[in-house]
């Protein structure tokens, strides 16, 4: 149980259920070729069977049989080879038709991939033992389910805690693609289909021509699965790695270069799916540095890109650094001011990719603007699964119900119902291409993101890529029973922990949309609230010994809330229709100002802190409960993860309550802030083996002393 099959374990069903009496004896492949999905279903079914039920299924290619089977291949296949098939819905590309009716087992894609899908949907019931009939089609919400990692060609990642790359080492694509593979199939059972390979601050090497070849070896090992390789492009290539002395979109020599190097990125990977380019960001070269729009730049690839089918995935991630002085600058406005003008602008193969709040990643942000703002353009979401700001994978936090605050978020275009959801699938503004990307980060450590609690990220954010109107909890079920087993204890205990754990880290960390209050300057790990403010990148908490939180008004502030049609915007304006969860990020308040539920914005703060924290503590022993129920190799894993968050709670409680404490001198109405009658200082020990040192920021340790 090192976790390399992560969710596809297939372990054994209790001998009880005569499972292997339920499933068919035959599996029957419909024509296909050995690097096909459908060739990988087929085999993937017979191992399922096998592990799970405890039956061998003889596997048969190409040709219907007349006793039990289950058929897997693609609708038009069957039609061809088994022959007549009762009326199912129409399916969208990649989706599929599933009926364990009658004898047999249908598994039929609209295309192989499709057939891949529904064989791992087929595996998943069987797998938490649900032999229950069932006959639906389902269909993808979009076109545009893909990861993102941001691994550099050394190896590194950037943002990632699961250890070094799968994909690259020492400027080279590695020999041993074994984990790629098994990536690909993971991405399959969750119906991902494609991967950006390299990070999105690009290095413009890997377009060298062995880097070329590479990136063919990885499209190979991804192809079975159904899963497309892009790739992230640095804007400055054709200057720092092609020798010419411009960069400029317009340009006729940089126009061929990038043709060029698009036609021999096809040579070595016909199917590819895109590219992903991040211009005038955070140091990143782009189009303005030549007085040209974002929309010139991202139609420069998008050309290239045609002839092939691809796509650009363009980054909506765009700021520059703001002049600290002028209380006005406002990053959050930036998305907005930079692509609403060029709405329109942009090739059909465009697709303007944007992060699920106007700032980065934080533990609640309001939904970005930008997705009301771009009526005749394609747009994806960005998720995050690699937990940046969010503990690092060393923190329980289980995302979708923060995801699920943007997907569902309704933004009223034109007075009209305009779910996010509903957007980025292209139905609401009727856009053929759209979808989302998630930044995810595995590395070689066995368990890929560095802790199994986390992988449950990654499974949901596919089923939520696939169908965004999921139930965050349903899901985590689903994710439980197909790591950890059927142990109704076991599911119970962790959804619980799962559903508790976003609300608890928002509580202990950045609530009433104050943002994280971790390091932001570079970690975005631990607190260090006083980083947040004076820095050319923000000056977010504005918090002073008497006030606090940023006014985004149109009337007082920095008119952020104008961004939004006009309900949105009209809720916002006013406090008193802002909801609580988002008072500082809106309004600058007093530090007594009293909230809908009647409590001051400090007391808030302190009890948030408190309340947080005793949740994060509670579940080292709710998963010690689980003791004997979990192999002894992941309960140890995870306790020791949840032992840590436990003691980092308590950290990030009194570091919080300490500094505003410190800031407004006004006390706890529960008298915990600053009296610890309990605690017992390890400096004051007799320290064998150990030192002391002071911390930074000093909320850090109480006192400002740590041991090491
Ligand atoms: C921030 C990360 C930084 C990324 C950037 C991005 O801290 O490492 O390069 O976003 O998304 O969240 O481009």
């Amino acid at each position: 149980e090192n976790g390399l099959d992560g969710w596809l374990r297939y372990a054994p069903l209790p001998c009880t259920t005569q499972c292997h009496s339920k499933v068919p004896a035959n599996i029957v492949v419909l024509n296909a070729t050995e690097t096909s999905p459908i060739y990988v279903a087929g085999t993937e079914l017979q191992t399922g069977l096998k592990s799970i039920c405890g039956s061998h299924a003889e596997l048969i290619h190409g040709q219907c049989k007349a006793s039990s089977s289950v058929v897997v291949g693609t609708i038009e296949q069957y039609r061809k080879t088994c022959g007549n098939l009762s009326e199912i819905p129409e399916l969208e590309e990649d989706g599929f038709w599933l009926s364990t009716k009658g004898n047999d087992v249908q598994i039929l894609g609209s295309n192989d991939r499709g057939a891949l899908y529904g064989a791992f949907e087929y595996l998943s019931m069987l797998a938490q033992g649900n032999f229950s009939e069932v006959a639906y089609a389902t269909s993808p919400s979009a076109p545009i389910r893909w990861v993102n990692q941001w691994d550099n060609l050394d190896g590194s990642i950037e943002r990632g805690y699961g250890g070094p790359s799968i994909f690259f080492k020492n400027g080279t694509v590695v020999e041993d693609l074994t984990r790629v593979k098994q990536y690909g199939r993971l991405l399959a059972s969750i119906r991902i289909n494609a991967v950006v390979v390299n990070n999105v601050n690009a290095n413009a090497s890997l377009l060298s021509s062995e880097n070329l070849k590479g990136l063919g070896r990885i499209a190979d090992a991804f192809r079975p699965y159904g899963v497309k390789v892009g790739i992230s492009l640095n804007f400055a290539s054709p200057e720092t790695f092609g020798g010419l002395d411009t960069y400029d979109p317009l340009n006729s020599s940089v126009i061929k270069w990038w043709s060029n190097i698009t036609d021999q990125l096809y040579q070595n990977v016909p199917d590819m799916a895109g590219y992903l380019v991040k211009g005038d960001s955070e140091g990143q070269p782009g189009p303005e540095i030549y007085n040209r729009t974002l929309a010139q730049g991202a139609n420069l690839f998008a050309k290239a890109l045609q002839p092939y089918g691809g796509i650009v995935m363009f980054r909506a991630f765009v700021y520059n650094q703001l002049n600290e002085s002028d209380w006005k600058a406002d990053r959050a406005k930036a998305a907005v001011d930079f692509f609403k003008p060029l709405d329109g602008e942009f090739e059909e193969n465009v697709v303007i990719q944007i992060k699920y709040g106007p700032i980065d990643f934080q533990v609640r942000e309001p939904t970005s603007p930008l997705f009301a703002n771009l009526l005749n353009t394609n747009t994806a979401i960005e998720l995050e699964v690699t937990q940046e700001y969010l503990g690092q994978q060393s923190h329980l936090v289980y995302l979708p119900p923060l995801w699920k605050t943007v997907l569902d978020f309704d933004l009223r275009v034109d007075h009209k119902p305009s779910l996010v959801r509903d957007i980025v699938t292209g139905k609401r503004f009727n856009r053929k291409l759209g979808g989302s990307a998630a930044v995810v980060n595995v590395g070689t450590n066995t368990t890929w993101l560095g802790s199994y609690l986390s992988m449950s990220n990654l499974y949901a954010y596919g089923r939520l890529a696939w169908n965004p109107a999921d139930d965050p909890e349903a899901m985590v079920q689903d994710w439980i029973q197909l790591t950890f087993g059927l142990d109704p204890t076991v599911l119970k205990t962790l959804t619980r922990m799962s559903m508790e754990s976003w609300p608890a880290y928002l509580n202990y960390s950045g609530n009433l949309g104050i943002q994280t209050l971790t390091d932001i300057l570079y970690t975005h790990y631990g607190p260090n609230p006083a980083t947040q403010d004076n820095n050319g990148w923000g000056q977010w908490t504005r918090a002073d010994h008497t006030t606090v939180g940023m006014d985004r008004t149109i009337s007082n502030g920095t008119g952020y809330s104008g961004q939004y049609p006009e309900e949105i915007a009209a809720m916002y304006e006013n406090i008193d229709t802002t909801p609580d969860n988002l008072c500082l990020w809106f309004h600058h308040v007093n530090w007594t100002h009293h909230l809908h539920s009647g409590k001051t914005v400090i007391q808030h703060f302190y009890d948030a802190h408190y309340s947080g924290a005793d949740t994060a503590q509670s579940f080292f022993t709710q998963w010690e409960s689980l003791k004997g129920k979990v192999d002894e190799e992941r309960y140890n894993h995870v306790r020791h993860r949840l032992d840590y968050q436990t003691g980092h709670s308590i950290v990030w409680r009194d570091a919080i309550s300490n500094f505003y404490y410190n800031m407004t001198s006004i006390p706890d109405d529960s008298k915990r802030v600053s009296h610890y009658p309990w605690r017992i200082e390890a400096e004051d020990m007799a320290l064998d083996g150990y030192k002391t040192y002071t911390v930074s920021p000093f909320e850090a340790a109480s006192r400002s002393v740590a041991i090491v």
